[in-house]
């Protein structure tokens, strides 16, 4: 059994070693200050957006941040002074090369009026200028104080949740700080996530908060288990809870889930991002989206995210359970948004940021079309997200051409998927657009309880996975869903999500390369090789178990998105192929499962 721990996905991700059973769970600012990242540092970094306001009181004993009684004034129809600097917000330009949201044409039809997103986190000012006017009054919890009010940061280095809160949903045209994703939408803080808390705790109070009321609607959820390469499983309730709302929430067309991915992409040995971040060789393992077990649940959507030339920034991790991705900061092209004290700040970063927009943007499509299932709005993020670097290699093509184009006026999207940016990046304003005249097929409806069509196989081919060395040597098993097996007829006709449930004994899990081929030859890397667990693999910390166990491991695809379980053929042969990619330390591949789900 791997450890179980809750990290912010700020970036940097953390600045101090990686221990076993141990919660790391970091402010951000605290982190970028230590390592002189992202300019500024420490209360540098911030700016007033308002003058200190009179009267303070101290909201928990012994804490440096003191609140206001009183809301603080505001100016209704002013500029935002910050909106400028808000980069993220603007449209796209292919001429000079950047990218954007375009949430600021989105606006025009939508704020976010009407949708309630919870901000499952650390501390959240809800209480800051800028985020009050959207706060839902008694709609937060504090789990510090286990009381229903606002999850108030103690000092100013509980800064993460405030970023995160910002950028969804801070208020427009209130002449204060800058503007969110959506800035009409309502919001709820839980501060589940506290620094120094046991990994068990902070699991069962996110599962609390995932549960606690029935009208949130979408849930911002920027963290994730360690991202140290090992295999991390999905907590149980969290996983329960979850499911539960895909099912029930929003009346049963489903609550939304969105993930930051994760700011493990270049990870050092001993999990220090800060010797010199910009050193190759000090990239010793890559995580991967596919190794957080929270990220594999179907009816999550995980946010990728890139930087404002639409790059893949040094920590991004990659995966084929990536949906879309947000923006974020790197360095001097940071995120602009709010800090405690009523602040400001220009440095934020990490996938943090990336996941409240990816956020923002479907609560502006809930406020343009609220009886759109959860199914749909995956459909339209991946349909209507933009390719950036389009000659990044990782970009293959997708069937999402044929099937879309049945019901979009014979317009096909040539719409191409990549390990490292999912479909893209989201487009708020082409998704509010799509989202005001989706028609759903004939016959591939999903309204409130529509269930999922899904058939699955399992085959357990026992074979060795010998590691020669020099040259890969795959070992490959086959299933097959022709239509000719009575269970075919449960498959969907156009596949939403594939998982692949695998298992294999391995004293190093992390040696192994896993590969799942459709019928259209259309391939999901799903696990790299790599050095995994915090240490280098002859280290002596490492036990069996180090990189955790493929037992019955599930791995989400969204790749195969629009594909048929048949395949264009017929023949319906789905291959797994796995290889062994460091001599030494040899397993077994015991079995897998393929399940298709879809409409
Ligand atoms: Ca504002
Ligand atoms: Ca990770
Ligand atoms: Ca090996």
């Amino acid at each position: 059994m791997t450890h179980r721990n809750i990290t912010l996905e700020a970036h940097p991700p953390q600045s101090q070693q990686l221990s076993r059973g141990r919660l790391v769970a970091l402010a951000l600012a605290l982190t970028l200050a230590a390592t002189g990242c992202g300019g500024g540092g420490g209360s540098g970094g911030t700016t007033p957006s308002v003058p200190a306001p009179p009267s303070p009181t101290p909201v928990i004993a012994g804490c440096s941040l003191l609140y206001p009684s009183a809301s603080q004034p505001t100016q209704a129809g002013a500029v935002d002074p910050l909106l400028a600097a808000q980069w993220h917000l603007q449209p796209a330009d292919p001429l000079a090369g950047t990218m954007g949201l375009g949430a600021t044409i989105a606006w025009a039809k939508a704020q976010g009026r009407g949708v309630r997103v919870a901000v499952i986190d650390g501390p959240v000012e809800t209480l800051h200028g800028d985020l009050s006017p959207n706060a839902v009054i008694g709609g937060s919890f504090d789990y510090r104080l286990g009381s229903a009010t606002a999850p108030l940061p103690c000092t100013s280095q509980e800064a993460h949740g405030t970023a995160v809160a910002g950028i969804l949903a801070a208020a427009r045209s209130n002449g204060l700080a800058g503007a969110g994703v959506a800035p009409q939408a309502s919001v709820v803080a839980y501060n589940a996530i506290e620094a120094g808390a046991r990994a068990e705790l902070t699991l069962q109070r996110i599962a609390n908060a995932l549960g606690r009321d029935a009208a949130n609607q979408v849930y911002n959820l920027s963290w994730g288990s360690d991202d140290d390469g090992a295999l991390h499983p999905a907590d149980a309730t969290v996983a329960a809870a979850i499911a539960q709302g895909v099912r029930q929430g929003r009346g049963g067309l489903g609550a939304i889930y969105v993930f930051a991915s994760g700011n493990g992409g270049c990870q050092t040995v001993n999990g220090r991002a800060d010797a010199d971040p910009l050193d190759p060789t000090r990239c010793q393992y890559r995580d991967m989206t596919g190794f957080d077990g929270h990220l594999n649940l179907p009816g999550t959507f995980t946010a990728c995210a890139v930087d404002r030339e639409g790059r893949l920034p040094r920590w991004a991790e990659e995966g084929e359970n990536l949906l879309v991705c947000g923006l974020s900061g790197d360095g001097a092209q940071g995120i602009t948004t709010l800090a405690p004290g009523n602040r400001t700040r220009t440095d934020f970063g990490g996938a943090s940021a990336a996941a409240p927009m990816v956020s923002g943007a479907i609560a502006l499509m809930l406020e343009a079309r609220p009886t759109l299932s959860w199914r749909d709005i995956r459909l339209i993020l991946a349909e209507t997200a933009r390719e950036n670097q389009p000659d990044d290699p990782s970009w293959a093509a997708t069937a999402l051409d044929r099937w879309p184009a049945q019901w979009l006026g014979g317009q096909p999207v040539r719409k191409r998927f990549s390990r490292r940016f999912g479909f893209g990046v989201v487009d708020a304003a082409a998704a509010v657009e799509r989202a005001l005249t989706f028609q759903p097929p004939l016959g591939a409806e999903v309204g409130p309880g529509t269930a999922v069509r899904t058939c699955e196989k399992t085959r357990s081919p026992g074979i060795t996975l010998s590691d020669p060395g020099n040259t890969l040597f795959w070992q490959s098993d086959t299933l097959r869903f022709d239509g000719s097996d009575p269970a075919d007829t449960d498959c969907p006709d156009r596949i939403e999500w594939v998982e692949v449930m695998f298992s294999a004994t391995h004293p190093y899990a992390a040696d192994l390369q896993i590969e799942l081929i459709s019928p259209d030859g259309r391939v999901s890397r799903l696990a790299d090789s790599r050095v995994c667990g915090g240490v280098g693999k002859g280290g002596a910390s490492g036990g069996p178990d180090r990189c955790g166990a493929y037992a019955g491991w599930r791995f989400l695809a969204n790749r195969h998105l629009g594909e048929s379980p048949r395949g264009d053929s017929g023949q319906g042969n789905w291959t797994l192929r796995v290889a062994d990619a460091v001599v030494g330390d040899i397993g077994t591949w015991q079995s897998w499962t393929l399940r298709l789900s879809g409409r």
